[in-house]
């Protein structure tokens, strides 16, 4: 039998590990602190990767290779050590190597904070893509804010959320490496001075104030291969403190352009799919956008000595709008640092830039105050105005003078700079993240748009890194793919339809029963040690996790919990499948109905608690601070994926396909990725209800009125009146108020498909067998989800990598 090779980096790890313990806090392995193991491994593993990366961008370099740069204001990492351990394939060498210490590898883990760098899906999807980019061996940098505080902790008081700071520098900072040399000066406010030498007219910007932007690098380990790629967090601080200004009398000026310089880089906006119009936002905009492009200018410098092979030899990626001023950022180097035309620079950033939509939600569609950009950032406002004119002008001239419509597609509207529209004029490439949502933006947000241009609207369905979710979280289903169809699925994930030819074969479907029953029981136990929760195993685990927002509709899922719950009361002994339904989401600190619809599931659940009767058949928990190591622990152990979206406003998702990938049955509208999840499984294999796209674009015409619903159906209207009379003593007036008055998600009319749809998951689960098929089935079709794929379209298609 052939014995699996050593990794070579093992010998150094060895070594280095005893060498560092003592080095940096005088103690041996036997003595170390957990914490301090984790720091010094965690530290190794930096030094590994930092030389790899290395030595991967110096070939890229030798080789004239093109480079991806993806713009987000959003990287939501969760942890290191434990990815780039198996990325790098030593999670079983240091296991050994700890356990002659007897060291415990899972409870070094725990040390890590999460780098919640992120709200939710954009921000996770954009980590994945690191990881999918350095796997591939394509040369790819993130860039990002060093936010100082991450995505807030969540905690519930009675039910309500609460918003504690997440201080993730501490534990995290092991993985940044400061890079001070290639600081950048980022420059707001100010005056523009015109003027002519030699019929050149310059600009030039005068008075303005300074923010140091200091990078810190965070390296991405690719699985197997060479690749690694970085992301680049800028943090910011005032230059040193203006005592010009202050000796000159205006202490609180001084004072005050300090701490807004400090301010930039604190705290992440809490908020996921609505944009936040202030002035702190938009400086964080441009200071990602300046020090990001500062830096790629830089560096294709340092090899090239010009730009103008810049589009050539670099891609630069805009993460949906939030990093939009890096156009007119990347226009104000060429014209004015560069000396290039406008023509010639214009050309260089349509060919440099392209833009992923992640949202049709009209409150997400980012606009800007012109006065406030002006304000803040005039030589970009004054180049936007530029960019504006002559679009408008092409516009006329191509669609013969119809001002209308080039009025419609103006960026600049009601005092307002579209960012969408401008990242749509200035990328040759627009993508959305389903097959659905990229043509719904063709027919709806960008219409116009699309009729000009036709050709630069692409799709990408979104992809996740599945080895995080999936060897690296579940190695009971490893286990039993690894038996079935060997191992390469951990680097291909188009490999997992080959256990698609066990749907048949009994032995394999129970033992896939046996892996998920024991991933329930580690996750129970999971939970009750780190609160007071006790989940039943032998109950359905029914599972919603994702951000808190009415359009994802939590509530149509209440309103069914609290249908069962009212039948319980009045038939304590009718037979029942006992079911458990899981859900976590974070609320946007302000979006008062979200936080309601917590306060609500909540209440369920501690009422139901108290009715033992009922408890042991219907159970509602809500687990605080939902993040990414909370996902890792949770999709293993999930048997229904809720993916319940109102058609047509999911733009992909992420969650429905790390539970799918877990065996969980989704049940869900056709919308997003939904919809490419049943052709990947197979009708079979998954639970459909509700509206289509088309259908919800006709009731809405015709008129929808939620009122008649609540009006003609009882189980509605105990449901909603539930709500008035009170859940666990409180009452939710506002959730029923809008549902039975505004309802704009349709969840009232999509409630009883919903419920039977809710019924028939049930009877599948009932027969053990065939549930067991259907969840072998979403295994096997799992693997189209794959970052590793993803990232392989964008490289081809838009890209144009090789
Ligand atoms: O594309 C990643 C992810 C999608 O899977 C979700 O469907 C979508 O809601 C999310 N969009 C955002 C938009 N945020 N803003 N602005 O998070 O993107």
């Amino acid at each position: 039998m052939a014995t699996k090779k050593a990794n070579p980096l093992m010998d150094r790890i060895k070594e280095e590990f005893p060498r560092k313990l003592q080095l940096l806090y005088s103690v041996s392995p036997e003595e170390a602190s957990d914490k301090q193991v984790y720091h010094v491994l965690s530290s190794i593993i930096v030094e590994i990767l930092g030389a790899k990366r290395q030595s991967f961008i110096n070939h890229t370099n030798s080789v004239g290779g093109k480079q991806i740069y993806y713009l987000s204001m959003e990287f939501l990492m969760g942890r290191s050590l434990k990815t780039s351990i198996y990325n790098l394939e030593l999670a079983d060498g240091i296991k050994t190597m700890l356990k002659q210490y007897d060291i415990n590898l899972d409870k070094i883990y725990e040390h890590e904070p999460d780098a919640g760098l992120g709200n939710g899906g954009l921000g996770r999807l954009a980590a994945c893509y690191l990881d999918g980019l350095a796997t591939m061996g394509f040369p790819a940098m993130g860039y990002s804010i060093c936010y100082e505080y991450g995505i807030f902790q969540q905690k519930l008081e009675d039910g309500w959320q609460t918003e504690l700071p997440d201080n993730w520098l501490p534990g995290g900072s092991v993985w940044l490496v400061p890079k001070p040399e290639l600081s950048i000066d980022i420059h707001f406010e100010g005056d523009l001075q015109e003027y002519w030498d030699n019929q050149y007219h310059y600009i030039s910007h005068v008075n303005y104030n300074t923010v140091v932007a200091t990078p810190y690098d965070l390296y991405v380990s690719g699985y197997g291969g060479d690749g690694v790629s970085v992301l680049r967090l800028w943090s910011a601080k005032a230059p040193n403190f203006n005592m010009e200004m202050f000796n000159k009398g205006r202490y609180e000026e001084a004072l005050a352009q300090n701490s807004i310089a400090n301010a930039i880089s604190k705290v992440l906006y809490p908020n996921d799919n609505h944009l936040e119009g202030k002035s702190l936002r938009l400086r964080q905009q441009y200071f990602l956008c300046a020090a990001s492009i500062g830096d790629i200018v830089n560096s294709h410098m340092n090899v090239y000595g010009t730009l103008e092979n810049l589009a050539d030899k670099v891609a630069i990626h805009i993460n949906d709008t939030h990093p939009t001023l890096a156009i007119p950022e990347l226009m104000r180097i060429l014209l004015d640092d560069c000396g290039y035309s406008w023509e010639k620079s214009w050309d260089i950033v349509i060919r440099t830039f392209a833009y992923t939509n992640h949202t049709v939600m009209a409150e997400a569609l980012e606009k800007w105050d012109v006065n406030l950009v002006k304000t803040v950032i005039p030589r970009i406002f004054s180049i936007i105005v530029e960019i504006n004119n002559r679009y408008c002008q092409s516009l006329m001239e191509r669609n013969g003078g119809d001002s209308a419509k080039t009025t419609r597609m103006s960026i600049i509207k009601d005092n307002q700079i579209h960012m969408a529209t401008l990242c749509v004029a200035a990328s040759h490439s627009v993508n959305g993240v389903s097959k659905l949502h990229s043509e719904i933006i063709k027919q709806s947000v960008f219409h116009d748009e699309y009729e000009n241009t036709p050709e630069k609207f692409k799709n990408v369905t979104n992809g996740i890194a599945y080895r995080r979710w999936l060897y690296q979280s579940n190695p009971e289903l490893t286990a039993l793919l690894k038996d079935t169809i060997g191992p390469k699925f951990i680097k291909d994930g188009s490999e997992l339809e080959k256990f698609r030819q066990f749907q048949d074969d009994e032995e394999i479907l129970t033992r896939l029963a046996e892996v998920k029953k024991a991933n329930k029981e580690a996750f129970a136990k999971y939970v009750k040690n780190s609160s007071d929760i006790i989940l039943n195993t032998d109950s359905i685990f029914d599972v919603q996790v994702k951000r808190l927002h009415e359009y994802k509709r939590q509530h149509l899922n209440v309103m069914n919990i609290l249908t069962d719950y009212a039948y319980l009361l009045n038939n304590p002994d009718a037979p029942f499948t006992p079911k458990t339904y899981i859900f976590a989401a974070k609320a946007a600190p302000g979006y008062y109905l979200a936080k309601q619809i917590i306060k609500m599931i909540w209440a369920i659940s501690e009422e139901i608690r108290k009715n033992p009767r009922i408890s042991q058949k219907l159970s509602v928990v809500f687990l605080e601070n939902y993040c990414v190591t909370l996902s890792e622990h949770l999709m293993p152990a999930s048997d229904v994926s809720e993916q319940i979206s109102l058609a047509g406003t999911e733009a992909s998702g992420t969650g429905n396909m790390k539970l799918m990938l877990n065996g969980a049955i989704t049940l869900g509208t056709l919308d997003g990725a939904n919809i490419e999840i049943k052709e990947a499984c197979g009708d079979d294999n998954i639970v459909i209800f509700g509206m289509t796209t088309p259908e919800v674009n006709d009731l809405r015409a015709r008129g929808y009125n939620p009122v008649d619903y609540y009006n003609n159906d009882g189980r509605i209207r105990e449901a909603i009146d539930r709500m008035y009379h009170g859940i666990n003593g409180c009452t939710f007036h506002d959730v029923a108020n809008s549902l039975k008055d505004r309802d704009p998600y349709m969840v009232l009319a999509d409630f009883d498909s919903y419920r039977n749809a809710q019924q028939y998951i049930t009877e599948c689960y009932n027969d053990k067998l065939r549930w067991a098929k259907m969840s072998l089935n979403n295994i096997a079709g799992a693997g189209i989800f794959s970052a590793d794929r993803a990232v392989t379209e964008y490289a081809d298609n838009i890209w144009y990598l090789r």
